[in-house]
């Protein structure tokens, strides 16, 4: 049975990408919840009720192996409900506020996340118990969820998302220096490079993705997943939407495209 990657939209790829490291013959199916996208502006309850509901139909119809919700905002709201109502494992992407901690040397660390995201409690419960001592400045960077999508669609990226995202932390910092910045939404790591040139080469991006792969093949292991049929990617919204990303899925050996 395959491992299910579930996202509002592509950023669960920076995911899928490390997963296909660690477990390069692990069956897949990704979820991409065009129909919701952006999470970052809805409700707890609204993003939660989602979540929930999509995650329970897709574990029914497909059986995974296990549940990877690739996605801050949907993990931080709803990873403890989710894991109620299912009986397999669900692993969730959270900020990387632990290892970011432990990184930065000025003590002061940036945190992108959307909307949602950076009000949870679950960021705050990360900060108390990892950061202790040390300054998190949180920003919320919806433009850069859009920026990502239309990067993997090959289409122009907005530069003023880009800048207003540096901008909005620089601001908090006071004159300090951010050395480290977490990327808590997986849609922000697809801009790996267009973030670390705005920061610049002395500021470290941190970013879970490697971990959660770890995660993911440690869990499994043991039982490694046999393909029985190809890989796919599902969405929500209509399919020529996905159609359009079909190059970024294909970099990552999934050819299949269909509609949930
Ligand atoms: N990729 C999602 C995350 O990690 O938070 C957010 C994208 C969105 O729905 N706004």
């Amino acid at each position: 049975s395959p491992i299910l990657l579930f996202d509002s939209g592509v950023g669960g790829l920076s995911v899928l990408k490390e997963t296909r490291r660690a477990l390069p013959d692990a069956p897949v199916i990704y979820a991409a919840d065009l129909a919701g996208l952006p999470y970052g502006t809805k409700s707890e309850a609204e993003v939660a009720a989602r979540v929930c509901g999509l995650l329970g139909r897709m574990a029914e119809r497909w059986q995974p192996r296990l549940i990877c919700i690739a996605c801050n905002t949907a993990s931080t709201i709803a990873l403890g409900m989710v894991r109620e109502v299912l009986e397999i494992p669900v692993v969730g992407t959270v900020p990387a506020i632990k290892p970011a901690a432990a990184l930065t040397r000025s003590g002061v660390i940036g945190l992108l996340g959307t909307e949602a995201t950076i009000r949870q409690a679950y960021v705050d419960n990360l900060e108390a118990e990892f950061a202790a001592g040390k300054i998190l400045l949180r920003h919320a960077a919806p433009e850069l969820v859009d920026a990502a999508e239309a990067k993997l669609r090959g289409a122009r990226i907005d530069p003023t998302a880009i800048a207003s995202a540096t901008a909005g932390l620089r601001s908090q910092a006071e004159g300090a220096r951010i050395d480290t910045v977490v990327l808590a939404c997986t849609h922000f790591p697809l801009l790996h490079e267009e973030l670390q040139a705005a920061f610049g080469p002395d500021t470290v991006l941190v970013d879970g993705a490697e971990g959660i792969a770890r995660r993911i093949a440690h869990l499994v292991a043991g039982s490694a997943p046999v393909r029985s049929q190809p890989d796919r990617a599902v969405t929500t919204g209509p399919l020529d939407s996905l159609h359009r990303l079909a190059p970024a899925f294909r970099a990552l050996g999934i050819e299949r495209l269909e509609r949930f």
